[in-house]
């Protein structure tokens, strides 16, 4: 009995390439010690996937930021993300923004709503990019939990490039940072002064996330959301601030709450960074933004 069944890597031969089982790199880790896939092109398939989300009948809102000269960008962010994220499900577009009269009018497919929410401005960038935290937060409750299944909260100053589609959902989920994620933890820029509550010891922490791409269940995200902003808070009232704001927050609650799922780079690059053999797929993009017209941080 025992002669008759071929072994198991003889069945993997057997297989055609398109079944699932090949659905494997060996160049890149493609999971985490605690189990949570790391998201890479050929490691997937998003057939299967968009099955598994289309008979949820699953909703996607992704939050963005476009405050005062930042608008400029929506306009190819929300054109390309047409063209790229969540093809085929129902997406929401959360729009903050201190100026409603500037977001362009974009064609939607079917099933894609655009939502724009008006919000105050903070006079310094830091204050921007860290507030985002406490607006997520909530509209999280008031709003986002009726709406939406999941959650995604990235950059405005970007644009898709290629597919990003449910292969990225997941509980919890945070994106691996293009410049670190070949870089030793010795290298990561957490916040290392213990004094803030974003300090995390040099021989903790698994990657160094980015900012700029993060998301999950709208419970997951509330949750997040309302750690990163309360840690704020508390520095603040001590005149802290966490050396990479926002993105040092996140990088510490990450430690502690690891994420389900990680994104690979391919869901945020920045051509300054080149274009390496093992990214196979380029899906979202830094956006160049240094001219002091746009930007004077
Ligand atoms: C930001 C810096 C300097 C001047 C203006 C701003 C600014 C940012 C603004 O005037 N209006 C605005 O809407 N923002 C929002 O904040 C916008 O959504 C933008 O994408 C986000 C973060 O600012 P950004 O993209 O200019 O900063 P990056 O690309 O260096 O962001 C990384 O580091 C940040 C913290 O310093 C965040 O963690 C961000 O998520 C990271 O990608
Ligand atoms: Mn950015």
């Amino acid at each position: 009995f025992k002669e008759q069944l071929p072994p198991y890597f003889l069945l993997l031969q057997c297989d055609s390439k398109e079944n699932f089982l090949f659905h494997r790199r060996s160049d890149v880790l493609m999971m985490t010690p605690w189990f949570a896939p790391i998201v890479w092109e050929g490691t997937y398939n998003s057939e299967i996937l968009n099955e598994q989300f289309r008979r949820r009948n699953v909703t996607v809102g992704l939050t963005v930021f476009a405050i005062k000269k930042y608008t400029v960008f929506l306009n190819k962010f929300l054109e390309t993300a047409e063209t790229y994220f969540m093809v085929g499900h129902r997406v929401n577009y959360y729009i903050f923004t201190d100026r409603p009269e500037e977001v362009p009018k974009v064609p939607l497919k079917e099933g894609r709503n655009v939502v724009v929410l008006q919000v105050q401005n903070y006079p310094r960038w830091q204050e921007i990019s860290m507030r985002r935290m406490e607006l997520i937060n909530s509209f999280s409750q008031q709003r986002f939990i009726n709406e939406v299944s999941y959650l995604v909260c990235v950059d405005v100053d970007m644009r898709f490039n290629d597919q990003v589609g449910v292969e990225i959902l997941s509980n919890l989920f945070g994106t691996l940072h293009p410049h670190f994620y070949a870089a030793e933890r010795q290298s990561f820029t957490y916040e290392r002064r213990p004094a803030s509550q974003a300090y995390v010891p040099r021989d903790e922490g698994d990657f160094y996330y980015a900012g700029g791409f993060f998301g999950g269940t709208v419970m997951e995200v509330y949750k997040l959301t309302k750690k990163c902003h309360e840690a704020m808070m508390v520095d603040k009232a001590k005149g802290i601030e966490a050396i990479w704001q926002d993105e040092s927050y996140l990088n510490k609650y990450f430690v502690y709450y690891k994420p389900t799922k990680i994104l690979s780079p391919e869901y945020l690059w920045d051509d300054d960074l080149g274009r390496p053999e093992i990214l196979k797929k380029i899906r979202f993009l830094a956006l160049p933004k240094n001219h002091a017209a746009i930007r004077n941080k």
